[in-house]
């Protein structure tokens, strides 16, 4: 059997594809836009087979848009900035420019080999100056706005990395990337005032609910998640400012026995009474060895220390005690939090733990049988019987009862009803070397200074081997020659700030820049933006939900309120693929399971491997490679290119008098691989494929023969709908189809729109008892055209053989019985 030469196929269009440069986007062309964006990697190696699973999803689209006429934007660079490249830089002793670069050329070279149809004219790296020069500028465009901020507060620290972590970069109390557990330190740190646009980016996830992922969308309303409550004013004994708890069940508050304040908060400190206050800095110590996680868990006993004060409740004027603790957190709410053990669980074990009394407010069902109880209910005990209270809420239903405590606090100025958002603002600097510097000037005189615009970049100073590892405070402040500045504003000496922006900001605006990749008079040219944006699609994995998902929506509500794009939501639609696993369990170095792209290329070519992984599964699912079959992706594939060499018409033949069922077919099935494709349900694309290539075959060697134009016209769509997948073969197959130069870019086959109709059957003809011929008819065909149909076809007339016909027995449309 023919098969073709894989490895020079590889080498020969690549060359081809080289020269022609067919997916190069034009911002000038007259077609209309769209734009394929795919999340851009950490260089911190060469491609693997989670890059070979993306790219190759993401790559039907891309090619799918070009076949269909669209001008496309399906760019790719590098998130070259950051702990991975650099923590891989020192173990291999070298330095992260020269480490990435490395590694980004590799890439490149893989991508291209992949036959990714990314433009390569438009990459760039965030750790290139012409890059993070912008990404400078934004930061002190933001700077300007209020909207990035410094403060000191206590933030998450990774004791591994060495440095300060974003609330969204803690995964159950780890870091996102080295797993440590993570603790909590007293840091000034900068800020990006993400909390301006909590309700904004909470709205925005209700249009974008019918183009991304689900969970994507739940995700990010959960990590913003917005509560309705109160603030409420407890008078405190001894001192004039009373103190605020937020809450959302101020329903409950005829239930408040004591009030709890976040140990670390400094409110505590102000609260504690000379008598209490060894005891507190005491507990308070020991709090502060705790790690984040130890901190939420739920199962660890409640333990706490009472301040010494007592606080009135504004509704009953009980005197109640206050506590400190570490279950309430410093930076939620009000760090304060009047203390429900009917209603909230977390009181309730601390209520039982102190000896503090539980009064229910919510009339528990039949059948409860737990501690608190926050659910649905009427009201009791607010007042208790026989209690006098200006505020009587007995009877009501939670919501009820919630609106009208609102009122009455908000009435005698004790409260008011609040929005509360779990969202924090964005921790963006980093006590790291390799990031963009962030470029403010600190001078004694006149504070924060920006770094001047004619002066950016702050470029980073070379450091090397020891200078470069984590010190806890930022490698940058041992550059003496860099660190020590004049200000800007007085001349007088100043120091630079030491810190790097977190690789999330350089992230959170990258895709802007593919839209005008190599301006050097601004972050990007807005028209451009606005033309090609927001992107039509945007493939990633999901572990970004929350993260750079998050960022990059925050970054274009700024851009958009700054007048520099005329959109609000850079990204319309979204995919997220599965993982590549390898016998069901994630491939790791510890377990051996990894599977290398590499060999797995060289074993079965680039087209088996891509076609593999599209036709394996929808693109949410995960992919076991243990259970995949590379060699029957490529039998499959030769199978195809056979096809190519039996085509015996010419290109442009006639196809109007071909085989009308094959013809059928090859339509149907263009026709649903555009609806496929458009519906991310790429495999069963791949299957219909699969589906033509057989019923070709078939007409070749049992039917309508090799020289019928459906075969050739069947065949063009194979190499075209193969194109999206394993370009390698449809170029091949395009070629030898007698076509110049490339299948890239040929088209859209065209569908007659009558061939989709379903108003066929099959009419079977016998003679003498026998099966003689199979007609595709109209299903209202009149019984004389059918018998002229019978007996018209040439295997009918080798089976009569000239004999007389002695009867045809006529049951329109779907049998001719002929005797002879
Ligand atoms: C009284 C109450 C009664 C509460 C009740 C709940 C149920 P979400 O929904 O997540 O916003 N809280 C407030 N600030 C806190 C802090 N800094 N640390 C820990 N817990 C805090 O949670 C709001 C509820 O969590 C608030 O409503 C408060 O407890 C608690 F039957 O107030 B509640």
């Amino acid at each position: 059997r023919a098969t073709y030469d894989i490895a020079a196929a590889e080498t020969k269009w690549q060359r081809v594809w080289e020269d022609l440069d067919p997916f190069r986007a034009d911002d000038d062309s007259p077609r209309e836009k769209r734009y394929a964006l795919t999340m851009f990697p950490y260089p911190s190696g060469d491609l693997h087979m989670g890059h070979a699973e993306v790219f190759a999803l993401h790559d039907v689209v891309a090619r799918y848009w070009w076949q269909r006429g669209y001008e496309v934007l399906n760019p790719m660079g590098f998130d070259s900035f950051g702990l991975p490249a650099e923590n891989a830089a020192i173990r291999n002793d070298e330095h992260p420019d020269t480490y990435t670069r490395a590694n980004i050329a590799k890439s490149i070279e893989s991508c291209k080999k992949y036959a990714a149809s990314f433009d390569w004219s438009r990459t760039f790296n965030t750790s290139d100056p012409d890059y993070y020069r912008w990404t400078q500028w934004l930061f002190l465009e933001f700077f300007k706005r209020g909207l990035a901020y410094r403060k000191n507060s206590p933030v998450n620290w990774c004791p591994q990395d060495r440095t300060v972590l974003a609330n969204e970069q803690v995964v159950n109390g780890a870091c996102e990337r080295c797993g440590a557990e993570v603790t909590k330190k007293e840091l000034t740190q900068w800020y990006f005032k993400i909390t301006d646009y909590a309700q904004e980016l909470l709205d925005g996830l209700d249009e974008l609910e019918d183009t991304w992922p689900a969970r994507v969308v739940t995700a990010q309303r959960n990590w913003i998640g917005r509560s309705e409550g109160a603030h409420v004013d407890f008078a405190i004994d001894g001192r004039d400012e009373p103190v605020t708890v937020y809450t959302t069940r101020p329903d409950t508050i005829f239930g408040t026995t004591f009030m709890v304040v976040a140990v670390d908060a400094a409110l505590a400190d102000e609260l504690v009474t000379d008598a209490q206050r060894e005891a507190f800095e005491t507990y308070r110590e020991e709090v502060r060895r705790e790690t984040e996680i130890e901190r939420l868990s739920t199962d660890r006993p409640k333990t706490g220390v009472d301040l010494g004060v007592t606080a009135t409740n504004p509704v009953t004027g009980q005197q109640i005690p206050v506590w400190a603790t570490d279950y309430v957190l410093a930076d939620y709410g009000t760090g304060a939090v009047m203390g429900v053990p009917g209603g909230d669980q977390r009181d309730w074990e601390f209520a039982t733990a102190m000896g503090l009394p539980i009064v229910r407010t919510t009339e528990v069902p039949d059948d409860f049988d737990g501690e608190a109880y926050s659910g649905e209910g009427a009201t009791i005990n607010s007042p208790a019987p026989g209690e006098d209270a200006p505020l009587d809420i007995n009877g009501l239903p939670v919501a009820e009862a919630k609106s009208t405590t609102i009122e009455f606090l908000e009435g005698q100025r004790t409260g008011q009803g609040t929005v509360n958002f779990r969202l924090r603002d964005w921790l963006l600097s980093r006590q790291r070397y390799w990031g963009a510097p962030i470029p403010i000037i600190h001078c004694p005189v006149d504070g924060e200074v920006p770094v001047p615009e004619d002066q950016l970049p702050v470029t980073l100073p070379m450091l090397r081997g020891a200078d470069l590892k984590p010190k806890g405070t930022s490698p940058l402040g041992g550059a003496a020659e860099w660190v020590n500045v004049a200000c800007p504003t007085c001349g007088g000496p100043a120091t630079r700030d030491t810190d790097t922006m977190d690789t999330f900001v350089d992230s959170s605006w990258y895709m802007f820049r593919y839209c005008s990749p190599h301006d050097d008079t601004q972050p990007f040219d807005s028209a451009k933006v606005n033309a090609w944006m927001p992107s039509n699609l945007y493939v990633g994995g999901v572990e970004h939900a929350v993260l750079h998902l998050l960022y990059g929506r925050f970054f274009t509500k700024v851009l958009n309120d700054m007048g520099l794009v005329d959109f609000r939501e850079p990204w319309s639609a979204q995919l997220n693929q599965g993982f590549v696993i390898n016998q069901g369990k994630k491939m790791s170095k510890s377990l051996g399971n990894g599977v290398n792209l590499g060999d797995q290329l060289g074993a079965f070519g680039v087209d088996a491997v891509r076609l593999t992984l599209v036709f394996a599964g929808p693109p949410e699912d995960d992919i076991d490679w243990a259970n995949m079959s590379p060699e029957g992706s490529l039998r499959f594939l030769q199978r195809a290119w056979r096809l190519s060499g039996d085509v015996t018409s010419s290109p442009g033949a006639d196809v109007t008098t071909g085989d009308l069922a094959l013809r059928r077919t090859t339509a149907r099935t263009v026709h649903d691989a555009a609806e496929l494709v458009e519906a991310y349900r790429f495999n069963v694309m791949v299957a219909r494929v699969m589906e033509l290539v057989n019923a070709t075959r078939k007409a070749i060697d049992s039917g309508c023969g090799p020289a019928d134009p459906a075969v050739r016209e069947a065949t063009e769509a194979v190499a075209i709908l193969l194109s999206l997948v394993a370009p390698y073969t449809a170029e091949e197959m395009w070629e030898r189809l007698g076509h110049q130069p490339t299948v890239v870019r040929a088209g859209w086959p065209e569908v007659d729109e009558a061939l989709l109709v379903e108003d066929t059957v099959t009419a079977i003809v016998q003679v003498k008892g026998k099966v003689r011929a199979r007609l595709e008819v109209a299903s209202d065909i009149s019984e004389a055209d059918l018998e002229a149909a019978a007996l018209a076809d040439e295997g009918v007339q080798r089976a009569i053989d000239g004999a007389p016909v002695r009867k045809v027995i006529v049951r329109a449309p779907k049998l001719v019985n002929i005797v002879v």
